[in-house]
């Protein structure tokens, strides 16, 4: 399912990317239904979403709820973003990069709207204390468009081959909560990801990413997903209490709609 340059991409890089992957009518239907979410906290808990306050914003001191939002988690079993999470476009591009039975067990709209701080160099693996460990794949969808401006993903190609790196809470205070950084290894390679609404980042849970503070006077949404072999076994909730739900999209060679829920 993959091509030639993609796993190239994926294998030197630890990365690929496919611009224009979204129509624009999936990227606000995900933005409005977030927006609903946020401002229906009741409806938002029966669906199971967590919603996550931004540190360095009092709700008091904004226009709308979702402005004070950082990110919404557990959303893979709601509406658009299951349709997204299970479509396949997507199952059959992630599946190769992991095994041919694979379940989606983490999702996360990440609001970064004007002023929001960014999330510092980090790999995603330090999160997914699993058996297998790996491979995990993300895939970050650009609901709006993502700059240097307003923070997009910066990433270190190669930086997969990588063990995790110890990691240390997010230095600035009043960061986000769960955010964690890596300080001992030299990113002075890295590159920006420039993206438009609609492309997608596929990467690898060992590469090394981050990303910058909102300094526009806009929003920089973005909707992840993260993949892993089906039957992994999660260690998440001997350390904290986690947002993962392990929901099967793919067995036996067929990608599962999304009201199969995981055994
Ligand atoms: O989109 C962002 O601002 C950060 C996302 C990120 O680093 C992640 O999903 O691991």
């Amino acid at each position: 399912m993959l091509s030639d340059e993609q796993r190239t991409s994926w294998d030197d890089r630890g990365f690929f990317r496919i611009d224009g992957f979204a129509p624009a009518s999936v990227c606000s239907a995900m933005l409005k239904r977030v927006t609903e979410l946020v401002r229906n906290p009741e409806q938002a808990a029966s669906v199971g979403a967590w919603i996550l306050p931004e540190s360095n914003k009092a709700k008091a001191d904004v226009a709308n709820p979702e402005d004070a939002v950082s990110k919404i988690f557990r959303l893979h079993k709601d509406s658009v973003f299951a349709e997204f999470a299970h479509s396949p476009e997507v199952v059959d591009l992630v599946s190769p990069l992991i095994a041919p039975d694979i379940d989606v067990f983490l999702s996360q709209f990440i609001f970064k709207t004007a002023g929001a701080w960014g999330q510092p160099w980090h790999q995603d693996s330090l999160y997914f204390p699993f058996e297998p460990a790996r491979p995990v794949v993300g895939v970050w969808l650009a609901v709006t468009e993502a700059t240097l401006v307003n923070g997009c993903l910066h990433v270190l190609p190669g930086s997969q081959t990588e063990p995790v790196h110890a990691h240390v809470p997010d230095r600035r205070p009043g960061a986000n909560y769960g955010y964690f950084e890596i300080i001992d290894h030299d990113m002075s390679l890295s590159e920006p990801v420039l993206m438009s609404a609609g492309d997608l980042l596929v990467f690898d849970s060992h590469l090394m990413h981050r990303s910058t503070d909102n300094e526009s006077t806009g929003i920089r949404a973005a909707m992840v997903y993260h993949y892993a072999t089906a039957g992994s076994v999660d260690h998440s909730a001997e350390y904290w209490t986690s947002s993962n739900a392990w929901v099967p999209v793919r067995r036996d060679g067929q990608v599962l709609p999304p009201s199969v829920d995981a055994a």
